[in-house]
């Protein structure tokens, strides 16, 4: 990059990042008039988060009136899935705005307004698979959860430490899995602490469902601002 494309790249980061966080307090306002609890979940491709969401949803229908936006660069497949929880699910195409690989608040708006707010306590927002750009994007959550499945290897807290930064926990995902991986848990747990000392991990199946009750427990003692 030129010098001269240096300091007119800054102030169009800087314009992005400030019309996010407009609409990140817009959303956060909106959430807080309706007694709403949002939780961002963010994780690389394939990671599990659609099926974290598939067994975390029915297990907290009786205490949580719960629905789901989900954005993906193409497809909706995602939203047919947590659609097929019973709760209400919108599925936000980035393709269609440009095709960016993460969700920003505005498009987080949108999925609300096609959500009756007075009949809810709880949104999921399962962000677009990417381990790096959703992170950089307050969408005016209450808490975020970064989704690791055992596959991905042990280092890819430090090579992706911002989603590790500002996670309020860390779900390390397929632990099913494990008889068959040679993944070293205690080095995955450690490279977490060094980017988030305090995070809480949990270590759960979302095929088994083991694991899954602290993560509920987590989830439930979320209070909205
Ligand atoms: N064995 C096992 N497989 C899992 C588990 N969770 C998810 N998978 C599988 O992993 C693959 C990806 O799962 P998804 O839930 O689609 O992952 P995702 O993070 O939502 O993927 P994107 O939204 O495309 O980024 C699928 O084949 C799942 O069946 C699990 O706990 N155990
Ligand atoms: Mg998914």
């Amino acid at each position: 990059m030129s010098q001269k494309q240096g300091p007119r790249r800054v102030e169009l980061v800087t314009k992005v990042l400030a019309a996010n966080e407009r609409a990140a307090e817009d959303n956060r306002r909106r959430l807080r008039e309706a007694g709403i609890v949002l939780i961002d979940v963010m994780g690389g491709p394939g990671a599990g988060k659609t099926a974290l969401l598939e067994a975390t949803i029915p297990r907290l229908a009786a205490a949580r009136r719960t629905a789901v936006v989900v954005g993906d660069i193409a497809t909706a497949n995602d939203g047919e899935r947590l659609a097929a929880t019973g709760v209400p699910a919108v599925q936000i195409v980035t393709e269609d705005m440009g095709g960016a690989c993460h969700l920003e608040a505005g498009f987080v708006a949108a999925g609300l307004d096609r959500l009756d707010l007075g009949a809810l306590d709880l949104v999921f927002v399962e962000n677009v698979g990417n381990l790096v750009c959703p992170a950089e994007f307050d969408l005016g959550h209450h808490a975020r959860a970064v989704v690791l499945s055992v596959t991905e290897g042990e280092d890819k807290p430090l090579k992706y430490p911002l989603a590790f930064r500002v996670a309020d926990a860390v779900v390390v995902s397929k632990i099913d899995l494990l008889p068959h991986l040679t993944v070293d848990l205690g080095a995955l747990r450690a490279n977490i602490r060094r980017i988030n000392a305090k995070v809480p991990i949990f270590e759960l199946s979302a095929r088994s469902g083991e694991g899954l009750e602290p993560w509920l427990d987590w989830l439930r003692g979320i209070r909205g601002s």
